[in-house]
Formats: C-alpha cells, sequence, structure tokens
C-alpha cells in the first residue's frame, strides 16, 4: 500500500516537473536575453554572458525599416531570418570572449560580451 503511495507521488511529481518544463536532473535554463532589433540597430546592442553556461537571445525585429531582417552570429555560424515581430531564438553555449552579432550586410554592431 505504501509502495502504491510513493509510486502515485513519483508520478505526480515527475508530471509537475514536465508540465513547467523542468526536472532535477536536466541542464538549467538557458540564461535569456531579449533584443529588439530596430531601424538603427539591435537594443541591447551589447549583452553579457557567462562562459559555459547556455545563453538564449530572442530576437524581434520590429520595424521594416534598415536591414534587420537577417541576423549573423558568424562564431556561432548562425545566419537565420528575423520574421517582422516575430521573436526567434537562438541558443548556444558561449565560450569566454567578445561575440559579434551583425545584419546580412555586416553593418549593424552587436556584442555579446562572455567572461
Ligand atoms: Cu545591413
Amino acid at each position: 500500500m505504501s509502495d502504491l503511495r510513493t509510486l502515485g507521488l513519483a508520478l505526480a511529481t515527475s508530471a509537475a516537473l514536465a508540465a513547467c518544463g523542468t526536472s532535477s536532473d536536466a541542464a538549467p535554463e538557458p540564461h535569456r536575453v531579449a533584443i529588439q532589433v530596430g531601424a538603427s540597430g539591435y537594443d541591447p546592442a551589447e549583452v553579457e554572458a557567462t562562459a559555459g553556461e547556455p545563453l538564449t537571445l530572442v530576437f524581434t525585429r520590429t520595424t521594416e525599416e534598415g536591414c534587420g531582417g537577417t541576423l549573423v552570429i558568424p562564431s556561432q555560424n548562425v545566419r537565420r531570418d528575423l520574421p517582422l515581430n516575430e521573436p526567434v531564438e537562438v541558443t548556444f553555449t558561449p565560450a569566454a570572449g567578445r561575440l559579434r552579432f551583425t545584419c546580412g550586410m555586416d553593418m549593424y554592431d552587436g556584442a555579446i560580451v562572455v567572461q
């Protein structure tokens, strides 16, 4: 009887953990930073991160002006389209350094400062 109760509790617990998308065994949730892409570039244009910890950047392009429609993060081999007003997530685990991100023509200037 007590075994059944324990099993029930374990199932309920794992269901609760699954519901919120985490479990004690999983890697920590990535650090999330939202970045707006406007007519003159990125806001914020500089993001801080910790070396070896997963990082999720959430880019949202908010204007048809300018050339923010393509996102490039050369060090991560990332090249993504940014549809207007649609958040686009990019997750990676950075090494220490200063990682640039820019538009498709290398004009906008953004950086991830990783320590
Ligand atoms: Cu450009």
